[in-house]
């Protein structure tokens, strides 16, 4: 029994590590964080990274998992200050089609008592498709056209600025990469983290640049539901 259970562990994982993804850790105005590492609870809980149960894809854009991958707390966080870099580490990533997003959101208060609700993300890097349209679906850097495909060789990193003057509080920061290879049926892979933004800014998004998550993207919307196959 030992064996089918050890062996019925084993499968599972590697299923559901096998073609997917999720950051893992971050590298916050220079310095390292590592992040949650999944699929086992107790291992590295304290992070700056909000703790997720899985890295299997996100299919449906009301599912709440989306807004964090599940994950509701974590215990530790980063400084930053506006115009410092933050970039995210995924362990592993094997889609070249779809965009990077990175968002934050402004907790009102503690991080315990911060859950994400209400029209409070808005977006500070993105990055989409600029090739010419004509080899998209290739699963090399280039000529994918996409820059998440830089993700599946190279370091698996995605670097961002926090804004200049951005004003000091408690932030999530939510990376997102959203798989289009399946066509019409795009994958959802968002992760947070906790980042305190330091000094003495003032500088915060209209409301028309906020949004919320569940709710910034509908199923229908042509931009999540494309084809890649042979243009
Ligand atoms: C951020 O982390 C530091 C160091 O662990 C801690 O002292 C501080 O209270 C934390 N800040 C918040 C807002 O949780
Ligand atoms: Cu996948």
């Amino acid at each position: 029994m030992l064996f089918t259970s050890l062996f019925g562990t084993v499968a599972v994982y590697a299923a559901g590590a096998a073609a997917h993804g999720a950051v893992t850790g971050y590298v916050i105005a220079g310095k390292s964080y590592p992040g949650y590492q999944g699929f086992s609870p107790g291992n590295s809980k304290n992070v700056i990274q909000r703790q997720w149960p899985d890295y299997n894809p996100i299919m449906s854009v009301t599912d709440a998992k989306i807004r964090c991958n599940g994950g509701t707390s974590a215990t530790l966080n980063a400084s930053v200050a506006p115009g410092e870099s933050v970039a995210a580490i995924w362990g592993q990533w094997t889609h070249s089609q779809g965009p990077i997003l990175v968002w934050m959101y402004k907790c009102a208060g503690a991080f315990a008592s911060c859950d994400g609700s209400g029209a409070g993300w808005f977006k500070i890097d993105e990055a989409g498709f600029h090739g010419d349209g004509t080899k998209v679906f290739l699963d090399t850097e280039t000529p994918s056209g996409w820059d998440i495909a830089k993700l599946v060789g190279g370091n698996k990193q995605w670097a961002s600025t926090i804004p200049a003057g951005l004003a000091p509080g408690n932030y999530l920061l939510r990376h997102e990469l959203i798989a289009l290879h399946q066509a019409n049926t795009p994958q959802f892979y968002p992760e947070c983290a906790q980042v305190v933004v330091t000094g003495s800014g003032s500088a915060q998004p209209d409301a028309s640049y906020k949004t919320s998550i569940p709710g910034y993207a509908k199923q229908s919307d042509p931009n999540i539901r494309v084809c890649n196959c042979s243009r």
